[in-house]
């Protein structure tokens, strides 16, 4: 009650008129007092939270797709696995995700006594994720290969299913796989085989992550001139690096493999990537001290706070040259392959997150007097990120099962082909489709899905670098058209009877007719740019390779959807999805190259246009 009198009224001598006054004010107020919500300060407000549970059981689209390719031994096992995981992620590891995100890593350069001591203090959240990422196989199962090549898209689904509740754990482990592949595919050399054993580890307190640092101040996208670290051979034979690595990601890893020019007697290295060759370093040593490494700062990002990703001085680092001299790209090219399958789990494991948020919240919350599930023009939004979510998974799908193929020696020629093309192309589509997706997921929840303490603006934060790190959308974009260069050709044939061998399998199915038909038409668009841009030297692919792989991407999505409809035991929902994604344009370069955006003088026009430039 004192709280409500305002000072014009209490300890102010009055009149018999103004205590009347007073006395009906003081009525007025008491009455005020019992309006509904008058007492905010006792009642608690609440909005509808949305609340998910199993993450495996809760995906209906992905054990329908298992349950279609897994052959019904590796089934049984796979299932079970994955219902006892999902329930882990919901009883435990969910919060420690929530708990990386509140307690980010601290550096401290200096001890109390001025020593310099360059710690890097993670949380205990984060220290068990690296236990569970152990004792759940995350990337021990794909080397162990229990399930010959199913392994691979085994592992990729748990890796799904973990990767939004693991408190950017997915990136260290992204890195930790990519190292193991290129241990394993240069033949184990050195001292890789116990680095191997640790990588594929599934005891806690062996299990290693691995940094892949690649990036320096020149540069990240053109590593060829960017690196400036230089390798000096040691007397026995090892190497002493010195450089400065500017993004250096979970820089708390154990060991890392990174690019150095090897000096010659008089100091000189060679330049450009032919003067690149590969190295591995232990970042600390037997007592926990960083090997001649010094850390500059850690980074303020926008995203994956989580993680710790830092400006690291190489000051003599020991490392052992892992590949031939001169053939590091070459040699990495095989960590950035799966690290940016790595990329494309994230990109989707994010937007099925968010859009089972708010499917869920789509339940629960009353707007207009109805919840929003019965208002058509919102289910038609959500039903809008489920497409993107299918074909964005079905595509993530493919590139684990050719992957599982090539790696146990079951793969055709063509695969091999076809895996080197999508890996890409999956990266670059996904990583945008991903930041799209989850802004419409946020805006599904008004107003809260922009406060932070519901979570939400950190898987946005979160999905935002997908499409930066591990090679932007332009130089993935660039990587698809190296793939056509280096295989003269050979991936796009490849990639054309792939799709044409999806459509057959659909053709038969009534229901498909109009997306068949549109994606043959798009089929036929797109060999007609290749046929016109070999014959018309106006025609810069670089130009066109951004709208290129994007009709490279939204024409394999559709077939992969169309064939995931064609399944005898499939829904009318799988049907809808086909018809729906093929519905938009799946070629965009053909579109381009009519309107001669990439024809002669296109450069010049497009830089006008932003220069303003007459
Ligand atoms: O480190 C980073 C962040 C780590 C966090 C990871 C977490 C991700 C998962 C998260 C889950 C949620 S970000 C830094 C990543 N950096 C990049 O991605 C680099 C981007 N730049 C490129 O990719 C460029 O295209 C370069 C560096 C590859 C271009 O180098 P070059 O030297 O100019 O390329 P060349 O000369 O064309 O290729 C050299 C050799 C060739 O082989 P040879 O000599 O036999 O003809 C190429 O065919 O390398 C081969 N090559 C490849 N092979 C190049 N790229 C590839 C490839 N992708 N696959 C196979």
């Amino acid at each position: 009650w004192d709280r409500c009198q305002t000072p014009g009224i209490k300890g102010i001598s009055t009149t018999v008129g103004q205590e009347q006054q007073v006395s009906r004010q003081e009525k007025h107020v008491a009455e005020d007092l019992e309006m509904p919500l008058a007492r905010g300060e006792m009642e608690t407000l609440f909005n509808e939270q949305p609340k998910t549970g199993n993450p495996y059981l809760e995906d209906t689209f992905l054990q329908s797709y298992l349950k279609t390719h897994l052959p019904p031994k590796v089934l049984k096992e796979v299932h079970q696995d994955l219902e006892r995981f999902g329930n882990r992620l919901l009883t435990q590891i969910q919060a420690l995700g929530w708990e990386c995100e509140l307690n980010p890593p601290v550096f401290q350069q200096h001890d109390a006594w001025g020593r310099r001591v360059d710690h890097i203090h993670t949380c205990s959240a984060w220290r068990s994720m690296k236990d569970i990422s152990a004792q759940e196989g995350l990337i021990a199962e794909a080397y162990e290969r229990r399930f010959s090549n199913w392994s691979r898209l085994y592992q990729a689904v748990k890796l799904y299913l973990f990767s939004s509740s693991s408190g950017g754990f997915s990136c260290p482990l992204a890195m930790t796989d990519g190292a193991a592949k290129v241990i394993e595919s240069l033949g184990f050399p050195g001292s890789l085989k116990n680095a191997f054993d640790h990588l594929t580890s599934r005891d806690p307190k062996k299990f290693w992550t691995s940094g892949q640092w690649m990036t320096e101040r020149r540069g990240g996208s053109d590593v060829a001139n960017g690196t400036e670290t230089v390798a000096r051979k040691q007397l026995d034979g090892s190497y002493r690096l010195y450089g400065f690595k500017w993004f250096t990601s979970a820089a708390d890893s154990d060991m890392a493999l990174t690019l150095a020019r090897i000096a010659d007697a008089e100091g000189q290295c060679p330049q450009g990537s032919r003067g690149l060759s590969l190295f591995f370093l232990r970042v600390r040593d037997e007592e926990g001290k960083l090997n001649n490494i010094q850390v500059q700062r850690l980074k303020d990002k926008l995203g994956t706070r989580q993680m710790a990703t830092a400006e690291l001085w190489l000051q003599g680092a020991p490392a052992e040259l892992i590949s031939a001299e001169g053939r590091g790209v070459a040699s990495i090219s095989n960590m950035l392959n799966i690290t940016r399958i790595h990329n494309v789990i994230g990109a989707v494991a994010s937007m099925r997150r968010m859009l089972t948020l708010s499917r869920d919240y789509a339940r629960r919350r009353v707007a207009f007097g109805k919840l929003l599930k019965d208002h058509p023009l919102h289910m038609q939004t959500l039903a809008r990120m489920e497409v993107q979510v299918r074909g964005a998974f079905l595509l993530l799908m493919e590139v684990a099962q050719l992957l599982g193929l090539a790696e146990t020696n079951q793969g055709r020629e063509q695969d091999q082909l076809l895996l080197r093309l999508l890996i890409p192309v999956a990266k670059l589509y996904t990583g945008k489709q991903a930041s799209a997706v989850a802004l419409e997921a946020m805006e599904s929840f008004g107003g809260q899905g922009y406060m932070e303490d519901t979570g939400l603006p950190v898987i946005l934060r979160d999905t935002l670098v997908l499409s930066i790190w591990e090679g932007t959308t332009n130089i993935l974009s660039l990587d698809v058209l190296r793939s056509l260069a280096k295989s003269q050709g050979q991936v796009m044939d490849v990639f054309l009877s792939s799709v044409q061998e999806k459509l057959a399998l659909a053709s038969g199915t009534a229901e498909l007719g109009p997306a068949v038909q549109r994606t043959r038409e798009a089929l036929g668009s797109l060999t007609g740019f290749l046929e016109a841009a070999g014959s018309e030297p106006t025609v810069t692919m670089e130009l066109a390779a951004r709208d290129f792989s994007y009709s490279l991407a939204r024409i394999y999505i559709g077939a992969l959807l169309m064939a995931h409809a064609a399944r005898p035991e499939a829904s009318s929902t799988d049907t809808c999805a086909a018809l729906r994604w093929c519905n938009q344009e799946l070629c965009p370069v053909a579109a381009g190259s009519g309107s001669g955006s990439y024809g002669a003088g296109a450069a010049q026009r497009d830089s006008a246009l932003v220069f303003g430039d007459s």
